[in-house]
């Protein structure tokens, strides 16, 4: 064959053919590799151990000794060729792979939340949390204590005498046969606590929970709140219960709101009245929210009884007191329009939610 001159040298032509070929097609599957597993394989393939350029480099040995390393270094230019196309392709599957991952995992930040119900005050709350800024409004000092009570505190020092109706069996849950412990019926035995306890003067509300064996219907609860309030000073007088009491309605009721106090009995008052303020529904002329009288009865109130004072240790030559108690789910009824007690109790979501 004239192409070629002796055999080492057709040799070299074949391994430079060669050392092209497998060059142009390394690089070209490179290129086209899809994942880093298919590069990898095609990183084996042309330049594992067993790998095509490994088998040509094999052959060096056929060349002469003077060929020998100048087909080394051209084999060492296709490694290095193809070391750096692998890599750079190895670059970008990495990269096309990230920002795959990246879209596919991406968090849209403008979606909205998912909404967490996180419920709300109950309606006996909403109108006692009212009250008690009211009351604190005006200097009041807001207490509570213990609902399982002395029947000294709830009725002795409060002068309801031995044999008053409120203290039979029939009316109170009494924990023991001498009914000596029972659940307190009024607030008021947290009063007589701070007069014991308190120095004067005293201003003070004391709401919470009362028991009282009643049987359940629209009006009526076994269990009901008070909110009960003491002022005790020198020189206090039905002026300051009345003045005190006008403030509170017009602040529940609206500014101007009219209030008239009618004579009534409480052994624990003297003289003793009830607060009715005008209908607010129909300003006085009658109407059913009223019954047909203009008034509504909103509380009980007087000034506090001298024995009580005495009692408790207070001169009632030196001090004066007036005291009112009301019972809340009545304000928080006709507050929120609600005609059965009932649903105050039941808590059933759907009516509380309306709140
Ligand atoms: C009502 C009337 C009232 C009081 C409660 C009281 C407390 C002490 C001394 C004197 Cl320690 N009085 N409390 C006074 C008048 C009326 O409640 O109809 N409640 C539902």
């Amino acid at each position: 064959m004239p192409r070629s001159g002796n055999y080492s040298e057709r040799k070299r032509n074949k391994m430079k053919e060669q050392l092209a070929k497998i060059k142009e097609e390394a690089l070209a599957a490179f290129r086209a590799a899809e994942d880093a597993a298919a590069l990898d394989e095609l990183r084996v393939k042309y330049l594992g151990k067993k790998g095509e350029l490994t088998g040509v480099l094999k052959m060096m040995g056929r060349l002469s000794p003077q060929e020998r390393p100048v087909m080394g270094q051209l084999a060492n230019d296709v490694r290095a060729a193809l070391e750096k196309a692998l890599e750079e392709s190895s670059r970008k599957l990495e990269a096309a792979a990230l920002e795959l991952r990246l879209k596919a995992e991406a968090v849209d930040v403008t979606v909205p939340g998912e909404s967490v119900s996180i419920g709300h005050q109950h309606p006996m709350n909403i109108a006692l949390d009212e009250l008690k800024d009211i009351f604190i409004g005006m200097g009041f000092t807001v207490m509570d204590g213990p609902e399982v009570e002395l029947a000294e505190l709830n009725f002795d020092r409060l002068n309801a005498e031995e044999g008053h109706p409120s203290r039979d069996w029939s009316d109170t849950f009494y924990f023991d046969t001498d009914s000596r412990v029972m659940l307190r019926s009024q607030t008021s035995p947290m009063q007589v606590r701070a007069m014991d306890t308190m120095p004067l003067p005293i201003r003070i509300v004391a709401p919470g929970r009362v028991y009282r064996k009643d049987e359940v219907d629209a009006t009526h609860s076994p269990m009901f709140h008070q909110v009960e309030g003491l002022v005790i000073d020198r020189g206090v007088t039905m002026a300051d219960l009345k003045g005190a009491l006008n403030a509170v309605a017009e602040k529940l009721f609206g500014e101007g709101t009219q209030t008239r106090f009618r004579p009534h009995h409480f052994p624990f008052t003297e003289p003793s009245c009830e607060m009715d303020v005008q209908c607010y529904k129909c300003g006085g002329a009658g109407c059913p929210t009223c019954k047909g009288e203009g008034w509504i009865e909103l509380l009980g109130a007087g000034m506090v009884h001298p024995r009580v004072l005495e009692m408790s240790g207070i001169d009632p030559e030196v001090y004066s007191g007036w005291a009112f108690g009301f019972g809340l789910e009545r304000l928080a009824l006709r507050r929120f329009k609600i005609d059965d007690l009932r649903l105050i109790f039941e808590n059933d979501v759907r009516f509380l939610e309306q709140f």
